[in-house]
């Protein structure tokens, strides 16, 4: 059968009927991610029993992952026959580029091509998807044969590093669970996997050497119950623990090479390690003994940089450079407060024997001593960004997290970087603004934003962009105690960064972005058979205030659409949602929507608060920064306030470092008694709300009226708000406003995120 675009079927088909019917049957063939080139035939190839294959033995990945999944999922079993024979047939071509492959499926045959193992291994992953997703399930109901669409594609990753990051410290998931892990990964065209072993919670891997890191350090006496940010902070009391076993990571390091994926082990330093601290105290600079953490954060007692500790960090990432057979390891390097640093003499006798210029320098000399180590092993370090500061070692990968400026600028100075910012790769971050979303770190992290992001940072041009590797999805496991919850935080945000690492950014993303929802639907019932615990927030409504001719209207939509919206107005009779909904008055709207008479998606509730500022003009001294601008200046004056757990939820706006100086224009003079805002105070995540604030009222008649407020900030409240009062019967004829937000600075020792710029976040500005 010749193998015909949509197109041309389409315009076959015209004239005997619609083409929509074969459009939709054809697109049917979805991806994730999305192939390079795909044309998609009409009729299909049918496997068997009978079915051969042959493939050059360097392809045994591949080959492997075919035959166990059509023999586990459908019963079939593929047998090996000559090339000539075959009915799948593999071929090495080495003009393919690096992991790619082209996959033909006719009538006849299956032939695949690639340079590499890989490339042979995403073919197959390919046509994985190509079957029906009740083959994920182990053992389904043997099937005499399964039929694969015709079609052409070539395919080849944007990204050489496409990854994942898991947090097995904070909390502890078992060796099944990371192998299933990595299974996804290789399912998304994924290839690399960082094992995050080590952390001031709990120390994961076994090291011969040291059992104690095991038998004390691998354990916590209790753990913090709900959110850090929550006063007073509560304990569980239960000991807590696990760790991994050589051989276990001998398995799991066997069973990751069985699906391309390569396995990137952590192990922090010289922060982040009060856990090896807590087991073996000569580490540390104090000597004392300290505990296994049992709450969250950046704790003071890091390594200190002697003798013990070198010949300690030497032996056991020789020991774990036996195990990995990677390039690269991770040597952390992130949030380590220097206190113990700057009392200890040792430190300091460092310092001028060395000629180092401070502390920065002794953590940059520190790092430089242990990359000279693994590299005489042949291996590479990678490093959080804060190993920029006091000076980068000479061969080190950056991981960029703090945004992405720490990758411009190892990028710049010729290191690779891999780019895993919190603002669109930290899947610890609630992924829905809906009350019912289970406690999460903070932050806010939808799946469009995950879809939306561009691993190479504008600012980098030339040669310089080709040292960024690609980029990572972070899983930090603080507040994510099970498995279901991992699965959960990951699903679907782990497709849409497939997509982005894979494919490539979309080059218009309001096109793209849909065409993605429509593959994630199909995706999902993949995801049911294979059991995975994903997120559907496909049908839950978000709404919008839009201002047109000096009236205000709302709107509803749900990312992917059911057959109708029912919303009430303060409680009134239920309508039917068709066109933008006017608000005239201070308006609680509740909304659901229905597919086949059924409700889906979640319960949708809002309220708007028709204040006087709501006609008003907003303008800014500087704009919001962009990982936090989702809702523009209008955000700050549409009658909706922020969510009271959410600081992301494009109702707050977040500035990095800068005093705010926001104007508001009035419509027509007003008469003010009231303006009140709120500010958002969470010192975990570096955002503080400032000590004071003022506000300037200008009025028709030239009179200028200054209002200040004083606070005392404490860290057991995170929404701070800030009234400024009027007399009672208003300040009339008001027209301009101008509110003074100063930022708090830098963030002092001892506090989370020290020596970084502090964030200000601020919510709805309410006129009344
Ligand atoms: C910052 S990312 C950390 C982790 C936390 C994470 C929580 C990085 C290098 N350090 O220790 O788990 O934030 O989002």
């Amino acid at each position: 059968m010749k193998k015909l675009s949509v197109f041309w079927l389409c315009l076959l088909t015209i004239l005997v009927s619609s083409c929509k019917e074969n459009e939709q049957e054809l697109v049917t063939v979805k991806i994730i991610p999305e192939p390079e080139t795909m044309v998609v035939g009409q009729g299909s190839f049918e496997i068997t029993s009978a079915s051969t294959f042959y493939a050059p033995p360097t392809f045994k990945i591949a080959t492997h992952f075919l035959q166990d999944y059509l023999a586990s999922g459908a019963g079939i079993g593929l047998t090996e026959a000559s090339e000539s024979a075959s009915d799948i047939v593999f071929a090495q071509d080495t003009t393919i580029a690096a992991e790619g492959y082209s996959l033909s499926i006719s009538e006849e045959n299956i032939k695949i091509k690639a340079a590499d193992a890989a490339g042979a291994f995403y073919a197959v992953q390919t046509i994985r998807q190509l079957l029906p997703p009740d083959l994920e399930r182990l053992n389904s109901m043997p099937k005499t044969s399964v039929n694969i669409p015709q079609l052409q594609i070539t395919d080849a990753p944007k990204f050489a590093y496409r990854g994942m990051h898991l947090d097995v410290s904070r909390h502890f998931f078992p060796k099944e669970f990371v192998k299933k892990y990595i299974s996804y990964l290789a399912m998304l065209k994924m290839n690399r996997f960082h094992w995050h072993l080590t952390d001031d919670q709990g120390w994961r891997i076994e090291i011969k050497e040291y059992p104690l890191l095991t038998e004390h350090a691998a354990y916590r006496n209790e753990t913090l119950i709900g959110h850090y940010n929550t006063q007073p902070q509560q304990f569980d009391g239960q000991r807590y623990g696990g760790y991994y076993t050589q051989e276990d990571v001998q398995e799991i390091v066997a069973y990751a090479e069985t699906l391309n994926v390569t396995i990137i082990p952590e192990i922090e330093m010289p922060g982040h390690a009060q856990a090896a601290v807590s087991a073996y105290p000569e580490l540390g600079c104090t000597g004392t003994e300290v505990p296994v953490a049992t709450k969250w954060g950046v704790f003071e007692n890091i390594y200190c940089p002697n003798q013990k500790t070198f010949a300690f960090l030497k032996n056991t990432l020789a020991e774990v450079m036996a195990l990995f057979p990677g390039e690269y390891i991770h040597i952390g390097g992130d949030e380590a407060p220097k206190t113990q640093w700057k009392t200890c003499s040792h430190c300091q006798q460092l310092i001028s024997k060395h000629n180092l210029k401070d502390e920065q320098g002794l953590q940059s000399w520190f790092i430089k001593e242990i990359e000279t180590f693994v590299n005489s092993k042949g291996k590479k370090i990678i490093g959080w960004d804060e190993i920029l500061e006091g000076g980068l070692a000479p061969n080190a990968t950056i991981m960029s997290w703090r945004g992405t400026e720490g990758a411009v600028e190892a990028a710049n100075a010729g290191h690779d970087v891999i780019l895993t910012p919190t603002s669109h790769a930290y899947f610890d971050y609630y992924q829905d603004d809906h009350p019912d979303e289970p406690l999460a770190i903070g932050g806010f992290l939808p799946l469009k934003k995950v879809f939306e992001f561009n691993p190479i940072p504008t600012e980098l041009t030339g040669d310089a962009r080709n040292h960024v590797l690609g980029a990572q999805g972070n899983i930090w496991t603080e507040y994510i105690t099970t498995e279901a919850q991992v699965e959960y935080m990951a699903f679907p945000r782990m497709l849409a960064m497939a997509e982005v690492v894979w494919s490539g950014p979309a080059e218009n993303n309001e096109e793209a972005y849909p065409m993605f929802l429509s593959k994630v639907v199909q995706f999902m019932e993949r995801l049911e058979v294979l059991g995975v615990n994903y997120a559907n927030h496909l049908y839950d409504l978000k709404g919008a205030v839009v201002k047109e001719n000096g009236t205000i209207f709302y709107t509803l939509t749900s990312p992917v659409s059911g057959d109708k919206i029912s919303y009430r107005i303060n409680g009134a009779a239920e309508k039917t949602y068709e066109t933008p909904i006017p608000i005239t008055t201070t308006t609680t709207l509740t909304a659901q929507v229905f597919k086949n008479g059924k409700k889906v998606g979640r319960a949708f509730s809002e309220n708007i608060q028709f204040h006087k500022g709501l006609k008003a003009t907003i303008t800014m001294n500087v704009s919001p920064h962009a990982a936090y601008s989702a809702g523009g200046e209008a955000a700050l004056l549409n009658g909706i306030s922020g969510s009271d757990t959410r600081y992301g939820d494009g109702e707050w706006l977040g500035f990095w470092g800068d005093d705010l100086e926001i104007t508001i224009t009035l419509n027509e003079p007003t008469t003010i008694t009231e303006i009140g805002t709120r500010l958002y105070h969470a010192p975990g995540q570096w955002i503080h709300a400032p000590n004071g604030a003022s506000i300037t009222a200008k009025t028709a008649r030239g009179s200028s009226h200054t209002n200040s407020i004083y606070k005392e900030i404490t860290n057991s409240e995170t929404l701070i708000p800030f009234k400024f009062k009027f007399p009672e019967t208003g300040l009339r004829d008001v027209t301009s406003i101008t509110l003074k937000i100063p930022n708090v600075g830098i963030i002092p020792e001892g506090q989370q995120g020290a020596g970084n710029k502090a964030w200000t976040f601020i919510d709805e500005i309410v006129i009344e």
